[in-house]
């Protein structure tokens, strides 16, 4: 890895309804601290976060957006929303953990439980959806277009 500052970007989009904790989620993701008395987020707001994979020797970079899920409910969205990689909140404690386990598996959708507020979960969140996608890279379900810096070090991901 060395001199490679990243070998993946990928980019997330932190969707949910309006106050379920889409910016706590991403400030505990990329400040590792939990937000006091967030404002309710206008427009979108974005972070990058570097995550190590050291089982494949890769640095991926993460660009975050956050931004409120105006489709009242999920199963509504489009399905082009529904194709980029996203965390959608929910806010657990109305659903079972076994409800909503069940849901995922049905969508073919990770899951994890995480708390902004604790940290349990946060980054690992995100670890496992990264490995998910470097998988997927690697069984060709998504297509890499390589950069054109000239040495082949870095890719950028279009999903
Ligand atoms: N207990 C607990 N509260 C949380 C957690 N994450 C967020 N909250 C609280 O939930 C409320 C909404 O959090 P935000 O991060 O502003 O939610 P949001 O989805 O970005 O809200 P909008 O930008 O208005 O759509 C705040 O009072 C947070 O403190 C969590 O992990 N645990
Ligand atoms: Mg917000």
């Amino acid at each position: 890895m060395s001199g490679v500052a990243w070998h993946y970007v990928l980019k997330f989009i932190i969707t949910g309804d309006a106050a379920v904790g889409k910016s706590s989620l991403l400030v505990r993701l990329t400040d590792q601290r939990f937000l006091a008395n967030p404002d309710p987020t206008l427009g979108v707001e974005f972070g990058s976060k570097l995550i190590t994979i050291p089982e494949e020797n890769k640095v991926v970079k993460l660009q975050l957006g956050n931004k409120v899920d105006l489709c009242a409910d999920a199963d509504e969205g489009s399905d082009a929303s529904r194709d980029q990689p996203s965390v959608t909140l929910k806010k657990a404690r109305e659903v079972s953990t076994d409800e909503a386990e069940l849901w995922a598996k049905e969508e073919g959708l990770l899951f994890v439980e995480a708390s902004a507020k604790s940290g349990v979960n946060v980054e690992a969140a995100f670890e496992r959806a990264t490995r998910d996608i470097l998988e997927k890279i690697r069984k060709g379900v998504f297509d890499d277009e390589r950069d054109t810096h000239g040495d082949g070090s870095a890719v950028s991901i279009m999903l």
